[in-house]
């Protein structure tokens, strides 16, 4: 069919089976305009709420008037801070386990934070009816910039922790200093940079939200919301709001881009589910673009200091980084539990380097909380980020060729599995394989050979054109969280559930714990049943996004699915496998030792003209056919997968740019990926999830932060300011492959939704720096914004 044989794929008995180029079978629903998202339902008797919110960035709240609003003709209940301590539930643990207010009682301490929730019966009358609650603050000096949150004197935001004195967070360290602080000590080059990772925003084009609707005769809870993980929202309301979790069905329908922004739970979703109870009718909350962009995750942040130690001759010996991490008033970072600056101390990266150390410390500010792994898996962009930038700026320093100073350090295919300096096992890779590759789709010589001539040109005044970058970087992301033992989000442990079951017909259903936001899960997920049981893709159904109907585990982020569900998927369906076998043992009344697995058939061994189709063994299992004592029968099965590791995908990215001098605008021209996600469920979904990733880089380098002004207020909380990128700001992107498995993958397959977010800023960024050598700039801050380009290279006089 249409849907046929991929590069991987194994043509059965039955036809297009597996892993190949399969058109997403949710298309068909998204491309009618048929997609069901939290908005589109309307249940019946629903009211609408609307939250009312903080316009200062720091201020004690002194009182909250609401009888205007109640007496409202089409207003149902009006909650504060107050209703909800009453009801014990003011406050709700955030998944960093802090606290973060849902209604703000005592304080506000971010321009935004939840005030009041009004629940009406339409979403005008919610809107209209916030104007009517009147507010009383005491204004107090806010924090908005990290680097002074320390600072003796200094606002104290949480007042609210008895014994708080000061905007500490955490202090956190990996690595060895001591041996680090030696090959500092003995360098020949050492090399530090200040940076910053700016506070940038998912930014999905679907915002958050929730319908949420109590039956007061069952006590069950449903909640259908715009949540990347399902099963860990409905333990943490069982947990803080008391219900059995049992009474409680979280429903994720359709979502319109997740990125780390709907990992989460946000007070909107408590407001409406309280309004719920209390009002005893289904209350939809949705939040606008604004409120989406102003209070939900936001992701990096991160003020680092990053030092390199290295030989005259360009071998890497040492790296060490200070981070000062700025996370909002609230702690409320998603990330394993053990790991509160995530997954940054991966920041040796793809090199093989003696010694590192990093120091994170976390510090409150009066801006939103968040924190959150936006298209990355834990910190991980901000470490790329740091050791691709400081290995430009040593390159710079040597007079070396930036790809021939990665060359000379990445790591090499004998040395995996690999143990890195601060504590990391990498699976697998062949990483200057990776590099080269992407060098030859480039024509990386001819690239730096146009530059030379371009700049002499521009050295001679014979041409005032834009000035030539190129900009590399090499990536590694550590993706597939767990294993449990190591990772747990508020104590629940990361491994993933998954249940088969194949029906007489020989169609399948497939049940699942991760949530698919776009990645076009109800494809790939198919195509792996296919893969291990020779059936159609077209014969599997992947159920997910409801709690009642999936088994337990703990979302999509940190591009865990595939290496996590995906492979759970493996399994389930290798061990439905395994009970065909049986069965067909008793159709070919053979012992199932002597069958052999073909596509799609269970033969025995060596004769193909006696065997038995997946089709016809689910028909015999559900039939009269006597099976071996101790078998049900039946084609089903389940699992729980404990990854045993992180997959490490990763990625050689060459930028290609054009800056402007009189302007400082950046033209990106062309853009090489060659990413390694070892084996490739569906080679199209991953060259999208790499396109998005790729433009989400672009705008991260050149278009995007969250700024804030001297009081803490929100100065980008429209598109119209927080820029998102479109197909007129990037490339035609040029793609490569290379394929190293994952060892420890039943697919060998690794996670690669977020990998190209997590290279490609420092690629750009590299070009742009690079562009701007012949000023002697060696670094700028991100975003390279025309303004911000065009100043660093004022009074800087153009030499070659
Ligand atoms: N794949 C294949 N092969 C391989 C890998 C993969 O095929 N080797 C495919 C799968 O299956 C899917 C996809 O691809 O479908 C993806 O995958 P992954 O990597 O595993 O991932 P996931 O888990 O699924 O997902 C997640 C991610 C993330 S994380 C993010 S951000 C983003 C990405 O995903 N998001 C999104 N992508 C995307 N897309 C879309 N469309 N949307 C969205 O939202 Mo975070 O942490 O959350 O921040």
């Amino acid at each position: 069919g249409p849907n046929g044989h991929g590069p991987n794929g194994h043509g059965g008995p039955n036809g297009h089976h597996g892993f190949g180029r399969v058109a997403r079978k949710e298309d068909a629903r998204f491309i009618r305009g048929q997609g069901n998202y939290v908005d589109d339902i309307k249940l019946p008797g629903m009211l609408y709420g609307a939250i009312l919110r903080s316009p200062h960035a720091h201020a004690r709240l002194l009182s909250v008037d609401t009888a205007a609003a109640e007496a409202h003709p089409q207003v149902r209940a009006v909650i504060t801070g107050e209703t909800l301590a009453g009801l014990n539930l003011a406050w709700m643990p955030t998944l960093s386990n802090d606290v973060q207010a849902v209604l703000a009682t005592d304080k506000v301490r971010y321009q935004g934070q939840e005030v009041a929730f009004v629940v009406a019966e339409t979403h005008y009358a919610a809107r209209d009816a916030l104007e009517l609650i009147d507010v009383d603050y005491e204004a107090l000096p806010p924090v908005v910039d990290a680097r002074t949150a320390l600072d003796d004197g200094a606002p104290l935001i949480r007042d609210d922790v008895e014994g708080r004195t000061d905007n500490r967070i955490f202090d956190w360290e990996a690595g060895d200093a001591e041996q680090t602080g030696r090959v500092f000590d003995d360098a020949e080059v050492v090399i530090a940079q200040d940076m910053l990772y700016p506070r940038v925003h998912p930014a999905p084009l679907e915002t958050c939200g929730i319908v949420a609707d109590m039956d007061k005769v069952t006590g069950k809870l449903t909640v259908h919301t715009t949540t990347q993980a399902p099963h860990a929202h409905r333990t943490v309301y069982a947990l803080v709001a008391g219900l059995p979790e049992h009474k409680i069905r979280v429903v994720s329908p359709d979502i319109g881009g997740g990125f780390g922004n709907k990992v989460g739970i946000y007070p909107g979703y408590v407001c409406a589910i309280v309004g719920s109870i209390v009002t005893g009718r289904p209350v939809k909350w949705m939040e606008d673009r604004s409120e989406n962009l102003m209070t939900t995750s936001f992701a990096r942040d991160y003020h680092m200091r990053g030092e390199i130690a290295a030989t005259r001759d360009g071998r890497i010996r040492g790296l060490r980084v200070e981070v000062l991490a700025d996370h909002g008033a609230f702690n409320g970072t998603a990330q394993p539990t053990k790991f509160p600056a995530g997954f940054f101390h991966v920041f040796t990266g793809s090199y093989d380097i003696e010694a590192a150390h990093c120091a994170v410390t976390g510090v409150y500010t009066n801006k939103a909380p968040g924190g959150v792994a936006y298209a990355c898996s834990f910190r991980i962009t901000e470490a790329a980020y740091l050791v691709e930038r400081m290995i430009d700026l040593l390159a710079a320093e040597l007079g070396t060729d930036p790809a021939e100073l990665r060359l000379r350090n990445l790591l090499r295919a004998e040395q995996f599995p690999y143990s890195s300096p601060t504590g990391w096992e990498y699976d697998s890779g062949d990483y200057p394989r990776t590099l080269r590759t992407a060098m030859d789709i480039a024509g990386y010589d001819e690239l730096r050979a146009e530059q030379a001539d371009r700049r002499a040109r521009a050295a001679d005044a014979r041409e005032d054109g834009p000035l030539m970058g190129i900009g590399i970087s090499f990536f590694t992301e550590a993706v597939g969280a767990g294993p449990r033992k190591h990772m747990d989000i508020l104590g629940l442990g990361m491994a993933d559930g998954a249940e088969l079951r194949v029906h007489p017909t020989g169609k399948a259903v497939l049940r699942i714990s991760v949530q698919t936001q776009g990645q076009g899960h109800e494809t790939t997920f198919a195509q792996i049943v296919a893969h291990e049981l020779g059936i159609p893709v077209d014969d599997v159904d992947v159920v997910h996004g409801d709690t009642d109907q999936t088994p337990f585990g703990l979302g999509t982020y940190g591009s865990r699915s595939t290496p996590v569900s995906g492979a759970a998927t493996a399994v389930v369906a290798r061990k439905v496998r395994e009970r065909a076998r049986i069965v067909a043992g008793a159709m070919l009344e053979a012992d199932p030792e002597d069958l052999e697995w073909t596509p799609g058939r269970w033969i025995v061994r060596g004769d193909p003209s006696s065997g038995a189709t997946m089709q016809e063994i689910a028909m015999a299992a559900h039939g009269s056919l006597e099976l071996p004592d101790g078998v049900e029968g039946h084609l089903d099965a389940t699992t729980v997968y404990n990854p045993p590791n992180l997959t490490y995908p990763f990625g050689a990215y060459i930028a290609v740019v054009d800056v402007d001098p009189g302007t400082g605008k950046v033209t990106v021209r062309r853009f090489i990926a060659v990413d390694d996600c070892g084996v490739r469920i569906n080679p199209m979904i991953v060259e999208g999830q790499v396109h998005g990733g790729l433009a989400d880089g672009v705008g991260m380098a050149l278009m995007q932060v969250m700024a804030f002004d001297e009081d803490g207020n929100h100065l980008g909380a429209s598109f119209m300011d927080y820029l998102l990128p479109t197909s007129m700001e990037c490339p035609s992107w040029e793609l490569g492959e290379t394929v190293t498995p994952s060892p420890h993958h039943p697919l060998g397959a690794k996670g690669v939704g977020e990998s190209a977010t997590v290279g490609s800023p420092a690629a750009i960024v590299n070009a742009v720096v690079d562009a701007l050598h012949p000023y002697g700039v060696r670094h700028a801050d991100m975003p390279l914004t025309p303004a911000n380009v065009w100043r660093v290279i004022q009074g800087r006089p153009f030499r070659t």
